[in-house]
């Protein structure tokens, strides 16, 4: 039987490492993308020990000659957009950049689909950031967007093209809105790969301190891994449909970090109050963690918690790492990673 063709855009970050990976594993045949740059970034493909069996092509999301070329080059059956300006606290820096990659480079791809061959099936990269700050309660797919970010925003406009074109043209075209997933793979920019290998790197005596913006920020955190199991469910339903994935439990970031410091080996004590807050841990009295108000954003999302139960019952996805096994997994990982040298990503 002939191998199914997967494109996935963003290869050489986190989720498109793993999906690779995942899709490997399945038998298909799998080309992935990468931005033609001074340095290549292949650390997370070489990690898994599948940078040999990618396909790799150079893809740029604003160039929609790009896509054209490479879809009209491999053929897909399937199309997983997972390449994006990701980092919210860069979209306020970078609004304009953010929106062209991250809007219009969803439009891009999806109109190639369109002219190209509309029987490709699409997965869009949607997030739970598109929430935004309001709803207390469990988010799920129909609960509304404020989103907070020009990121969010972005990812909003993407989300709804995807949608229009599932129902103006029939492509089989989907959404999936993930909370947080995280993982030894993650980018060091994001609180916890950023909290898990500065500690480790403070452990290892290489750094002081690890400064943190808003540590009462709660986020749904799961794992990476079992995230992409969910995102290649969405697109072998017999319906293209729009998932929530998350969790469905809530941890702040200073509770994630209490946790991880714990399992590096500090025993912190938290002091002071609001602005001037920090850890010192118990046995050295020196500082280990504190406030630096750079790390806040203009607006900030204060709490995201999701509801899977749709994917549950009709994806029969289930999250399977749970939040302290989260934190020991990536933590590991990188006390492996400052024992044998400095950590770079
Ligand atoms: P990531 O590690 O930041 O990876 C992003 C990928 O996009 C990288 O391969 C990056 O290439 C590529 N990329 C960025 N700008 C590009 C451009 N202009 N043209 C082509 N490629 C470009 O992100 P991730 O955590 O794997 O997330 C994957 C997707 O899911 C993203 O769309 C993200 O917004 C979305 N998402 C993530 C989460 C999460 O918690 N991880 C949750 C919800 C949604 P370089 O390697 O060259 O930088
Ligand atoms: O780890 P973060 O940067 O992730 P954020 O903003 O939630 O976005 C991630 O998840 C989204 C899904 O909801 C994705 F769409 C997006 O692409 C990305 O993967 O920040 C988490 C929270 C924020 O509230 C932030 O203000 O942690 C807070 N925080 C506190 N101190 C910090 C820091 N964030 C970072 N990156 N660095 C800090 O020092």
């Amino acid at each position: 039987m002939k191998k199914k063709i997967a494109l996935i855009t963003g290869v050489t970050g986190q989720d498109g490492a793993y999906l690779a990976n995942l899709l490997l594993n399945k038998g298909y045949k799998v080309y992935g993308t990468y931005r033609r740059s001074s340095s290549l970034n292949l650390w997370r493909l070489e990690e898994l020990g599948i940078l040999e069996s990618v396909e790799l092509l150079s893809l740029e999301l604003l160039e929609k000659s790009n896509i054209e070329r490479v879809i009209k080059l491999i053929k897909p059956d399937e199309f997983y957009n997972l390449a994006a300006q990701s980092f919210v606290s860069l979209s306020f820096e970078n609004p304009i950049y953010t929106a062209q990659a991250d809007a219009l480079g969803v439009l891009k791809i999806l109109e190639s689909i369109r002219m190209i061959d509309k029987k490709i099936k699409f997965y869009q990269a949607s997030s739970s950031e598109m929430f935004g700050e309001g709803d207390l309660k469990k988010l799920n797919e129909n609960s509304l967007f404020h989103p907070r970010s020009p990121y969010a925003i972005s990812k909003v406009f993407g989300h709804h093209i995807t949608v229009n074109y599932r129902e103006a043209y029939g492509i089989f075209a989907c959404s999936g809105i993930l909370f947080n997933h995280e993982s030894p793979l993650r980018g060091i920019e994001f609180v916890t790969r950023k909290i898990t290998s500065t500690l480790a790197e403070i452990r290892a005596g290489r750094k002081k301190v690890l400064e943190l913006g808003n540590i009462y920020a709660k986020r749904d955190w799961g794992y990476a891994g079992d995230f992409v199991e969910g995102i290649w469910k969405m697109i072998q339903n017999d319906k293209p449909k729009d998932y929530v994935l998350a969790t469905g439990e809530e941890h702040s970031v200073k509770e994630f970090a209490t946790l991880a410091a714990k399992l590096i080996g500090f025993n912190l004590v938290w002091k002071g109050k609001k602005f001037n807050e920090y850890a010192i841990d118990k046995d050295t009295k020196k500082i280990i963690i504190k406030k630096n108000m750079g790390y806040y954003r203009p607006s900030d999302v204060s709490l995201l918690k999701g509801d899977p139960t749709n994917a549950i019952n009709n994806l029969n996805w289930k999250p399977k790492i749970k939040f302290k096994d989260l934190v020991k997994i990536m933590v590991e990982s990188d006390k492996k990673k400052s024992l044998k040298g400095k950590i770079l990503q």
